[in-house]
């Protein structure tokens, strides 16, 4: 067969990185001997017009789409050119929304025969193997793992199954994601060093934070890749890619200290030369003086924290599990012990969240030691509590406006265009001091990174107040993981 995975087209690419996904489902094809193309959208800027060329070219047996929320429109443009133009290609769809949501997304996308929900290597490695015909057998189709799919007028959700052993999981496909030629401005803003990698080391998170849509795909039992099979995958970049920096994107890689510790220690015997960055934010609860110093040895320079609001009532709310003064205090402990470039994250018109206390949190980034900050609209991700209690009151969705810097009708009591002000107010305040201006200076590294500064200090002084473009959705790769 022919597959193409396709990460799907986006009007804004903020952050456009090699996509872990893609890879890992591509290693399962192409061992399965079929023929796999990643597309990345974003990295080949491609339009609308290079889209449907190459589908009329190629005629894939099967066409894998990415879905996040807020590429829902797109992915249907995407869908609507296969059917016109390779009518045969089998579409199918997996990614955090169908994860979050799969019953719904199935409803919006009728032209979708199949689709995964949460991790997919266990499902694929079967789905791979079917023949054309078989894609009618209900019986084999309900064997797969994972596996969303119609039955009749019905969708029915197969029953999960991730892996356990993370290492009985193939590294992803990297000749096909070529870490070496993607841009210097991978998430996170700048890098120390490149080409940049992004790498997976633990999957799943225990907690429970009402806004986080992670447990549909990952689960709530983190379980981490063996030290061996983590350095192993990071050597072999540095040697088949040239990679000179890593990027962790796990959902909550510092959980447990003696694995962090195990793998630094590692790092600093094996890969000395390499640096490290945390862009998608770990837990400061799970942070000791003796691992920071570890991280910093082993060539960790940058981390993001999820600190979400300086209310401890909205904090409450949210059942995040952290207090203003233990944030305080590991905020403080990470700047004593370590020069480590600190990111907050944090999330503002939150249900039940008043005014007073969005002042309340961007007093409290301003107070704190933090190189960089995020303020993020608050999202009822699929998946997420928050989303339950939104979609009961909420029917019909704007899917465009799941994204960072766009506020979603019905989440915040807080009238739109107050809470954008307070956005703005949160980013200038935050940025325009002259010490963070200072060590935004500091971390430019090269003559590229001077234009990536300017249009993100563009972004800071336009928040809140860019147009909503419809149809061509915006992607960013901002995030739980926003940068400015
Ligand atoms: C790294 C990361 C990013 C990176 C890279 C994303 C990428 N495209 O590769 C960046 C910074 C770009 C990013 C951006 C955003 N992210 Co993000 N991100 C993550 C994070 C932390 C890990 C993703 C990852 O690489 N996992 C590792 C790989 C192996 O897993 P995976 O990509 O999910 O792929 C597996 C399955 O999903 C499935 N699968 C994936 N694609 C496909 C395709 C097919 C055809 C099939 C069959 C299966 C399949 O199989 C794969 C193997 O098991 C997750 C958290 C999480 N627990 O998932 C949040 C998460 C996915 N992101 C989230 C959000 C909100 C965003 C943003 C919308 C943020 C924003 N504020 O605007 C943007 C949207 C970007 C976009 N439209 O592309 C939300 C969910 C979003 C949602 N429902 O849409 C998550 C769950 C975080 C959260 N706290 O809730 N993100
Ligand atoms: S936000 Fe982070 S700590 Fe909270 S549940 Fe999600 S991954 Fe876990």
């Amino acid at each position: 067969m022919r597959v193409l995975l396709l990460k799907p087209i986006n009007e804004v690419y903020y952050v456009v990185q090699p996509n872990l996904g893609l890879g890992y489902l591509a290693s399962i094809i192409e061992d399965a001997g079929h023929d796999v193309e990643i597309l990345d959208s974003g990295k080949k800027n491609l339009s609308w017009n290079d889209f449907t060329g190459l589908i009329k070219r190629n005629k894939y047996d099967l066409a894998g789409i990415q879905m996040y929320s807020n590429e829902i429109p797109s992915v249907a443009e995407h869908i609507r050119l296969i059917k016109r133009h390779s009518p045969e290609t089998v579409v199918i769809c997996g990614g955090a929304h169908i994860s979050g949501d799969p019953r719904g997304a199935m409803s919006l996308l009728k032209d979708v025969r199949f689709g995964f929900a949460g991790e997919a290597e266990a499902g694929m490695e079967k789905f791979i193997r079917l023949q054309k015909e078989d894609y009618g057998n209900p019986a084999l189709l309900k064997t797969i793992p994972n596996l969303v799919w119609r039955s009749g007028g019905e969708v029915e959700v197969n029953p999960g199954r991730s892996f356990q052993n993370l290492d009985e999981i193939r590294y992803p496909a990297w000749h096909l994601l070529s870490p070496n030629i993607y841009p210097s401005a991978p998430h996170g803003t700048f890098c120390r060093q490149r080409p940049v990698a992004p790498l997976i080391i633990s999957r799943g998170c225990p907690f429970q934070c009402a806004f986080c849509g992670g447990h549909t795909i990952t689960g709530r039992e983190i379980r981490y890749r063996s030290v061996e099979n983590a350095v192993s995958e990071i050597m072999f970049l540095r040697e088949e890619h040239g990679v000179r920096e890593i990027h962790i994107e796990d959902d909550n890689f510092t959980l447990k200290k003696e694995y962090v510790a195990g793998l630094c220690e590692e790092i600093i015997r094996r890969v000395p030369d390499l640096t490290f960055a945390l862009p998608n934010g770990v837990r400061l609860d799970t942070l000791n003086e003796e691992t920071l110093r570890l991280m910093e040895r082993a060539g960790f320079y940058s981390m993001a924290v999820g600190i979400e609001s300086g209310s401890d009532r909205v904090l409450k709310l949210m059942n995040k599990n952290l207090t203003r003064e233990l944030i305080r205090e590991r905020i403080d402990l990470i700047k004593r012990v370590t020069d480590i470039n600190l990111t907050g994250f944090f999330l503002i018109g939150y249900p039940g969240e008043s005014e007073q206390e969005i002042l309340e949190t961007i007093n409290f980034a301003k107070s704190l030691k933090l190189d960089k900050a995020s303020f993020m609209f608050a999202m009822p991700l699929p998946g997420s509590e928050l989303w339950e209690s939104y979609r009961e009151k909420n029917p019909g969705i704007d899917w465009d406006t799941f994204f960072y810097y766009r506020i979603i009708p019905g989440v915040s009591e807080i009238p739109a265009g107050k809470l954008k002000r307070l956005h703005r107010k949160a980013m200038l305040e935050f940025y325009l001091r002259p010490e963070i201006i200072a060590g935004l200076l500091r971390e430019i590294r090269t003559p590229e990174q001077v234009g990536i500064l300017g249009r993100r200090i563009f972004n800071i002084l336009a928040s809140g107040r860019r147009s909503r473009r419809r149809l061509r959705p915006v992607c960013s790769a901002a995030g739980r993981h926003a940068k400015p």
